[in-house]
């Protein structure tokens, strides 16, 4: 063990868990203090496990930040909920995490929680949009469905409760030394985040269903001093998509390769040369080839 560490350090992972949409990613990365993870407004943006490591003096505490749980349809879903099977396996504690602010539907994840024997705390989430009768009758019924070691409320988006989930989740974790080094944010390749940042944007600026139809796929990586050279395609999975992606004289496809250059230059602190190539693999989200090597298991 380094000198540094103390004999009391506490180290383990959390599991981020919930419905889609249910603010995962914002409270992962609210607890992080760094963007990590890809947020947006709708349904199903997560599609892996995303690990996000916090680190103190005394502890190390590491962010298991999941898909949304859904009843799977198409390859992709199924490798998702993969991702969210692995995160519960991996995990000291879960963070089922609610958004207080829907109309509740809570059977898909009360089967799917009330089968993990794994110590599980409620974070009501969105506390800034609903009032106090809705959060308490929130709770009322999640607990009358499960036992949960405590019960917490947050805004991740406003960074209110976000203390008492770190200490519920520390008390929970065991005496350990660090996995990682202390300095260290998350074990995923540069590449990765490259290719969420690229997705993220095509969240934000297309409508239905091309976000949920594409995969970014990181073909060249080359770095200079001054500049990186990023080349991706974006995978759609029917050709009617390539047209739309692209847009009259190029112009979408343009503003979303701007639009992602600036993230990732932000991101790298460099500047970045982005070339983006459309690309159409009829059907890929249903092809175990094909989801493998976009990086879906
Ligand atoms: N008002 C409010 N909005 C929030 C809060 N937390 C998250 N959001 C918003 O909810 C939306 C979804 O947030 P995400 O963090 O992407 O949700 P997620 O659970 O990771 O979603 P998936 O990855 O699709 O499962 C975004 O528009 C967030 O800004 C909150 O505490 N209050
Ligand atoms: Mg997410």
């Amino acid at each position: 063990m380094e000198p540094d560490i103390p004999k009391d350090h506490k180290a383990g992972y959390a599991a981020i868990i919930g419905k889609p949409n249910a603010g995962k990613s914002t409270l992962m990365n609210a607890m992080l203090g760094t963007k990590l993870s890809i947020i947006t407004n709708k349904p199903q943006t997560t599609r892996n496990r995303v690990v996000g490591i916090f680190s103190d003096e005394n502890a190390q505490v590491i962010f298991l930040d999941t898909p949304g749980l859904i009843d799977p349809r198409y390859g992709l879903q199924e490798s998702m909920m993969r991702a969210v099977n692995r995160a519960r396996n991996d995990a000291d504690v879960i963070i089922h995490l609610i958004d207080g602010s829907r109309l509740p539907d809570v059977d898909l994840e009360m089967k799917y929680m009330s089968e993990v024997d794994i110590p599980s705390i409620l974070v009501i989430n969105k506390t800034d949009l609903v009032d106090r009768d809705r959060i308490e009758a929130c709770k009322k019924m999640y607990t009358s469905r499960k036992e949960y070691v405590e019960v917490l409320e947050t805004s991740a988006l406003q960074g209110v409760g976000l203390t008492e989930v770190m200490e519920a989740i520390k008390k929970r974790i065991p005496l350990s030394p660090p996995y990682y080094p202390k300095d260290q944010l998350s074990e995923h390749p540069e590449r990765f985040f490259i290719a969420e940042m690229i997705r993220e944007q095509l969240f934000l600026q297309f409508r239905q269903e091309i976000p949920y139809s594409c995969a970014i796929n990181i073909v060249d990586y080359s770095e200079e001093e001054e500049i990186d050279h990023i080349q991706a395609e974006i995978v759609v999975d029917r050709k009617s998509q390539k047209g739309m992606l692209i847009g009259k004289g190029g112009q979408a496809l343009k503003k979303l390769g701007t639009a992602a250059r600036q993230e990732i230059e932000a991101f790298l602190d460099k500047q970045v040369n982005l070339q983006l190539f459309v690309k159409v693999r009829e059907k890929w989200r249903d092809k175990p080839g094909f989801l493998r090597s976009y990086g879906y298991e």
